[in-house]
């Protein structure tokens, strides 16, 4: 039994989007970010970094969305999420690293300014910036980072739930995906899956 701590509408969505692909059994804890539940102490005990998700295994918890997604996929092997082969294995996790170490940064300028500076208008002109960033960031991933229909190529795998908060971090920074017919293809793909209708339920989207 796995315990994800989440909050809805957030990159915790990936995560649960995989947890139903496998049909694991799971629980969710709902914490809410703007009534401050991932800094409570409570939480702070299960993540110290006071973010979400994180995901309580038979082992331990596990933080950060790669390290969760690639723990899941590895845990159920019979599902294929991951490439076993170390060179795809690492090409997957390239990709999902492109998103947590660049885009998902890129993306929480935004409302997080504070955290990298403390003059006001340092804050305004980073978020000025964050659809820019957006939008370069969705270019790099139409022309190199996913293949299509999948972002590894024929088969769905760890990376896809991943990548469907691409649309969503656009779409939060008014970029439509008519651009980016792999991306715009890829949200169809994604939500055509019953995996991805239950997570997306339970986030209320
Ligand atoms: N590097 C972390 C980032 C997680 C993260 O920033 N999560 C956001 C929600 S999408 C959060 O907890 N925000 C609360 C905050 O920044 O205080 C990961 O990929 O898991």
């Amino acid at each position: 039994m796995y315990t994800l701590y989440m909050a809805k509408g957030t990159s915790a969505l990936a995560a649960h989007i995989l947890l139903e692909e496998i049909g694991a059994e799971y629980q969710t804890r709902i914490l809410s970010v703007p009534g401050g539940d991932h800094q409570a102490p409570d939480y702070l005990a299960v993540n110290p970094r006071g973010r979400v998700p994180a995901l309580d295994t038979p082992q331990g918890v596990i933080t950060e969305n790669p390290a969760i997604l690639a723990y899941l996929a590895q845990a159920h092997p019979e599902q294929n999420l991951a490439p076993r082969d170390p060179f795809a294995f690492a090409t997957a996790q390239s990709a999902n690293l492109y998103l947590a170490s660049t885009m998902h940064p890129a993306f929480a300028h935004k409302l997080r300014g504070a955290r990298f500076a403390d003059d006001p208008a340092a804050i305004a002109s980073m978020k000025e910036k964050v659809p820019a960033n957006i939008l370069e960031c969705a270019r790099l991933i139409e022309d190199h980072l996913l293949q299509g229909p999948w972002v590894l190529g024929a088969t769905y795998s760890m990376c896809d739930p991943y990548f469907f908060l691409v649309h969503r971090w656009m779409a939060a920074n008014d970029i439509s995906t008519d651009a980016f017919p792999r991306i715009a293809a890829h949200v169809d793909a994604m939500r055509a899956r019953p995996a991805t209708q239950a997570a997306l339920a339970q986030h209320g989207l």
